[in-house]
């Protein structure tokens, strides 16, 4: 499946368990969920099974949705005033600047739970999607972007170590990108040694991909980033461009983009060619 097709079927998934019914509810939830989103989790969850050689059914992308639901949830909520105060995102009016912050947070709550009601719809051995919900759960709660968010709004304005950084960005963005790599592998009933090196992959790319949000921060556009720029650098976050500068994140993401594409190369029974653009694509021309 090219990625044009595989943004179409989880934007189908998604509308058709939103648009059940009319209510403002369903009208700020698919609002943010037609806002344009990169799918990019969904796109590697696919993109790891077409490693395997794996069949894409609309089962494995109610995965993917599941995911995304999970994700468009947090932007809402990042977005609110009591967190990022944005007033723009994916190039549009924030959830809360158009329906205003109830009608957001409930939007947000719905997306944080709803996956699981759609996980336990999909036609696979119950012992497949526990294993799904719990990974599921873990990348996004305590124990992962919830934490990560913790740790990010009381480092603002603070002096923070590089392994509280690392910890941060590992929990808060890793944790989701890492969670189509652990599901691929539940999916796929990969042997363990292959689980673990998949889930060093997920890590390399998540991390590689939070550094180059970083970046793109301070060097892009409001035109491209669909949100505000330089917001990090106003409100003093823990960021690797603050941390290092901005030629030494270029750096580091680059190391990391370089250690996944050697991984990529070692996992057994595996066509890396799949994730190799994607690779690519996080990479930023100019880098060291
Ligand atoms: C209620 C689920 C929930 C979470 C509460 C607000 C919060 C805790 C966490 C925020 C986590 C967050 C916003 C992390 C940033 C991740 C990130 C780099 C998002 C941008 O992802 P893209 O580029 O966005 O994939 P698109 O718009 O393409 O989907």
């Amino acid at each position: 499946m090219n990625n044009q097709e595989i943004k179409a079927s989880i934007d189908e998934i998604l509308l058709s368990f939103y648009q059940k019914d009319y209510s403002l509810l369903s009208e700020s939830i698919c609002y943010s969920i037609q806002a344009g989103g990169k799918r990019f989790r969904p796109i590697l969850l696919v993109k790891v099974l077409e490693g395997f050689n794996l069949k894409i059914t609309t089962d494995v992308l109610k995965v993917g949705a599941a995911l995304e639901m999970i994700h468009t949830s947090s932007l809402i909520h990042d977005d609110l005033p009591a967190m990022d105060n944005d007033d723009y995102r994916r190039g549009m009016l924030t959830n809360h600047k158009k329906f205003g912050e109830a009608n957001a947070i409930l939007a947000g709550d719905a997306l944080l739970l709803d996956p699981y009601q759609l996980l336990a719809t999909v036609d696979f051995e119950a012992q497949i999607i526990v294993k799904l919900m719990l990974s599921l759960a873990k990348a996004s709660g305590f124990q992962g972007m919830v934490g990560g968010q913790s740790i990010d709004i009381n480092s603002e304005n603070q002096a923070i170590s590089y392994e509280l950084l690392k910890q941060l960005h590992a929990k808060k963005t890793g944790a989701m990108i890492v969670f189509p790599f652990i599901a691929a592998g539940i999916i796929a009933k990969v042997p363990e040694a292959t689980a673990i090196q998949l889930e060093h992959l997920g890590e390399h790319i998540g991390l590689a991909f939070q550094i180059r949000d970083d970046i793109i921060d301070v060097t892009e556009s409001f035109e491209t980033l669909g949100k505000t720029p330089q917001k990090d650098i106003a409100e003093n976050k823990a960021t690797y461009v603050r941390l290092f500068g901005l030629e030494k994140a270029k750096q580091l993401l680059s190391e990391q983009l370089n250690q996944a594409e050697v991984l990529l190369g070692q996992i057994l029974d595996f066509n890396s060619e799949t994730l190799k653009p994607i690779i690519n694509q996080l990479r930023i021309k100019d880098e060291l």
